[in-house]
């Protein structure tokens, strides 16, 4: 269960996000009444949500995700793969450490994207890709498991993040594209598969109960509510466009402080 998240707004400057996609340049607009009704899906899911102010040196800095790690038993500030995204992570740093008591960095030559972290319980799976390299994955490793945790690597062949291909819908249950479900990392899960077609609908968010997923994408939809659980259905055209997913958008979290 998570009790808090962090969201950033987007702003005009979304339209110069970095992407790979050829789906057009994202409507700014249309993006900050996306992300409100975003938001609104984390409160109702019984999340307090916080949110940093627009950050227009930093055309990606909605995507929160991809800046910190948040565990119950610490944080830790990532290093971005994108060198335009790199600042982002220090910009973060201030407020989760109101939350956190102890608050680790990757260093250089190391890079992370939290995009490819992904929690499964007391074990991480970190997704190597093109913004996370051996050397953050090896420190996030030993970060981790100083704080007692399990962790492991995953080759990645397709997508930009980890999280683009697979999100843990709780209960050894993975949401997962057709191109990753055979990778031997998720081989004990019950893995429920996003037709090629749909497959930006893997990336979905558990947010204590519910899952989010993103609109028109109806047979990933059922194949969800077929496990019983509730989804909210959300527009990510805007965001889809700069290679932006559910996840991306906040970092849910409970805090970690002794007092
Ligand atoms: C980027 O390329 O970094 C952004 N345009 C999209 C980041 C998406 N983040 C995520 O999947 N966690």
């Amino acid at each position: 269960m998570f009790t808090h998240a962090i969201v950033r707004p987007p702003d005009a400057t979304l339209t110069a996000a970095l992407t790979s996609a050829s789906l057009g340049v994202p409507d700014p607009v249309l993006a900050v009444r996306q992300h409100q009704a975003y938001t609104q899906a984390l409160s109702r899911c019984q999340v307090e949500v916080v949110a940093l102010a627009p950050a227009p040196e930093y055309p990606d800095g909605t995507f929160v995700e991809d800046t910190a790690l948040l565990t119950p038993r610490g944080a830790v500030i990532t290093r971005p793969g994108a060198p335009s995204r790199r600042g982002e992570a220090a910009l973060n740093r201030p407020l989760i450490e109101r939350f956190f008591d102890d608050v680790q960095t990757i260093e250089s030559p190391g890079t992370l994207d939290a995009g490819d972290v992904m929690m499964v319980g007391d074990h991480y799976y970190t997704g190597l890709s093109e913004r996370t390299n051996q050397e953050g994955a090896r420190q996030l490793s030993a970060l981790l498991e100083r704080w007692g945790y399990g962790a492991s690597t995953v080759p990645l062949a397709h997508g930009l993040h980890l999280k683009s291909s697979v999100s843990y819908l709780e209960q050894g249950k993975l949401l997962i594209t057709e191109a990753l479900a055979e990778a031997p990392a998720f081989a004990g899960f019950e893995r429920i598969l996003v037709p090629d077609e749909e497959s930006y609908a893997a990336n979905a968010l558990w947010v204590n109960g519910t899952v989010l997923v993103a609109e028109g994408f109806p047979r990933t939809h059922r194949r969800v509510q077929s496990l019983g659980l509730p989804i909210i259905v959300l527009s990510m055209s805007e965001f889809e466009k700069v290679d932006g997913g559910l996840s991306c958008l906040s970092l849910r979290f409970t805090p970690a402080r002794a007092s």
